[in-house]
């Protein structure tokens, strides 16, 4: 089975396309990424930065997760991401997204050892 931590992977990295990003990157990527699978997901981040830059997260600003409970870090530089969204319209099986480039900082939750992020939390 796959691990959380290639989860996080699979769903939030994608180091090498900025700054080639166009209206129809989250329409391709939410599918080649497998989360079109069963049903559209319906919100999804991209991060546009080295993985190690990513999974150095886990040792920045300790934040309190949006459940309110875990822990959650806080990256302190600004990274480039995408925000994909899934249109008011769009019905499953045909995934519509759109697509928001931003420069944010981004929140992830972090688990194991080695300790590295397993879920996106948010951004700021
Ligand atoms: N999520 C994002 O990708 N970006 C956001 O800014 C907010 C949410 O919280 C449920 C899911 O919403 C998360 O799933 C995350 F993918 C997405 O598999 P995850 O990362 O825990």
């Amino acid at each position: 089975r796959e691990s959380q931590a290639k989860k996080f992977i699979r769903q939030h990295m994608d180091p090498d396309s900025y700054p080639n990003i166009g209206s129809s990157y989250c329409n391709q990527m939410m599918r080649r990424r497998d989360m079109t699978k069963g049903r559209c997901k319906p919100v999804n981040t991209f991060v546009h930065e080295p993985l190690v830059d990513v999974q150095a997260v886990c040792f920045q600003e300790k934040v309190t997760c949006k459940d309110g409970q875990s822990d959650c870090y806080q990256s302190s530089s600004s990274m480039s991401i995408t925000d994909c969204r899934l249109t008011n319209g769009s019905k499953y099986p045909n995934c519509a997204y759109r697509t928001s480039q931003k420069k944010r900082h981004i929140i992830v939750a972090c688990n194991g050892n080695p300790y590295v992020p397993v879920h996106f939390d948010g951004s700021v």
